[in-house]
C-alpha cells in the first residue's frame, strides 16, 4: 500500500502536525482545546484524517503515530501555558480502540506525562463508546488507571454506539461529546432535540460534563443553551487551527 508506507515515513519527515479546536462554555471561557491530528503529504497535499487514521490503526502505525501527538500537544501546551502566552485550559487528546487496547498504553501514557512534566489533570483523553463495549474487562481496567492519575476520559460520538446505561454509570468517565449528527438542525428536528434533552439530563444525574460538538450555527447554539447545554465546540467558534492561528484567535473565540 502506497500510503501507508508513506505514512511510515511522515513521521521522521516532519509532515504530520497539530490542529487545535478550542471547547468553551457559556460563560465564554475556553475550557479545553481539542487536538486534531493534520498529514501535509509531499506530493498528495493535504490527506483526510478519515482516510489515514483508519490506515494508522489498521497497520499499527497509530502507536508510534499517537504517543507523537500525545508528546508533541502536551509539549506545546506547557509552552504555552508556562510563558503565561495563554490562560489554563485542558487538551483533550483522541485515542483510538488499537492505542487504547495497547498492552503498553497506559506505560506510554505515563513515560510522556513524565518526560514532559504535565499535568495530568489537564489531560483529556477522548474515547468512542464501542471500545468499553467490546472489550469490558481491559477497558474497565485501563480506564480506572487512567483515573488514578487524574486524567478525565471523555465519550466521543456519544450517542452513535449502544452502551447501556447501566454500564456507564459504573465507569470512570467524566465528559460525553454529544456527537454532531444530533446537534444538526436543532431548530427543526424535534427528534435531535429529544436526544440532545435526554443526554444532558442523563449528564446531570450521572454528575457528568456533556458537551456538544459540531456546532455550527447560532441556532443551534441558543437551543444548546436553553436546553441546558453549557460547553460548546464546533465551526461556530472556529474550526481547528494550526497553532500559530490558536493563540492568535484565542480571545476571540469566547
Ligand atoms: O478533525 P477531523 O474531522 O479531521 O478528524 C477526523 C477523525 O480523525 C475524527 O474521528 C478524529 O477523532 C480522528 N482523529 C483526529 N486526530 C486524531 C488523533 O490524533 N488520534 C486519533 N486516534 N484520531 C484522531
Ligand atoms: O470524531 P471526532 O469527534 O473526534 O471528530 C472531530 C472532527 O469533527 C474533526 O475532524 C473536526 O474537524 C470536525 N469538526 C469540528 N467542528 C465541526 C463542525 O462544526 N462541523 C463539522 N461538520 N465538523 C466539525
Ligand atoms: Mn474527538
Ligand atoms: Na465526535
Amino acid at each position: 500500500h502506497m500510503l501507508e508506507s508513506d505514512l511510515r515515513k511522515a513521521l521522521d519527515r516532519g509532515e504530520l502536525h497539530l490542529n487545535y479546536q478550542p471547547i468553551v462554555d457559556v460563560e465564554g471561557v475556553v475550557t479545553a482545546a481539542e487536538v486534531l491530528l493534520r498529514w501535509s503529504h509531499p506530493e498528495r497535499g493535504f490527506v483526510s484524517p478519515s482516510k489515514f487514521i483508519p490506515l494508522a490503526e489498521e497497520s499499527g502505525l497509530i502507536i508510534p503515530i499517537g504517543e507523537w501527538v500525545l508528546r508533541t500537544a502536551c509539549l506545546q501546551h506547557l509552552e504555552w501555558t508556562s510563558k503565561q502566552e495563554l490562560p489554563h485550559f485542558k487538551l483533550s487528546v483522541n485515542v483510538s480502540l488499537r492505542q487504547f487496547l495497547n498492552h503498553d498504553f497506559l506505560t506510554s501514557v505515563d513515560r510522556i506525562l513524565e518526560q514532559t512534566g504535565f499535568n495530568p489533570e489537564s489531560l483529556i483523553l477522548e474515547i468512542t463508546e464501542g471500545y468499553v463495549h467490546k472489550h469490558v474487562e481491559q477497558a474497565i481496567f485501563v480506564l480506572k488507571q487512567l483515573d488514578k492519575r487524574g486524567i478525565q476520559i471523555a465519550v466521543d460520538d456519544f450517542g452513535t454506539g449502544y452502551s447501556s446505561l447501566s454500564r456507564l454509570k459504573t465507569l470512570p468517565i467524566h465528559i460525553l461529546k454529544i456527537d454532531r449528527s444530533f446537534v444538526r438542525h436543532l431548530q427543526s428536528d424535534s427528534t435531535n432535540v429529544s436526544i440532545v434533552q435526554a443526554v444532558i439530563q442523563m449528564g446531570q444525574s450521572m454528575n457528568l460534563k456533556v458537551m456538544a460538538e459540531g456546532v455550527e450555527t447560532v441556532e443551534e447554539l441558543m437551543q444548546l443553551q436553553a436546553l441546558g447545554c453549557t460547553q460548546i465546540q464546533g465551526y461556530l467558534i472556529t474550526p481547528p487551527l494550526p497553532a500559530k492561528e490558536f493563540v492568535a484567535q484565542y480571545h476571540q473565540f469566547a
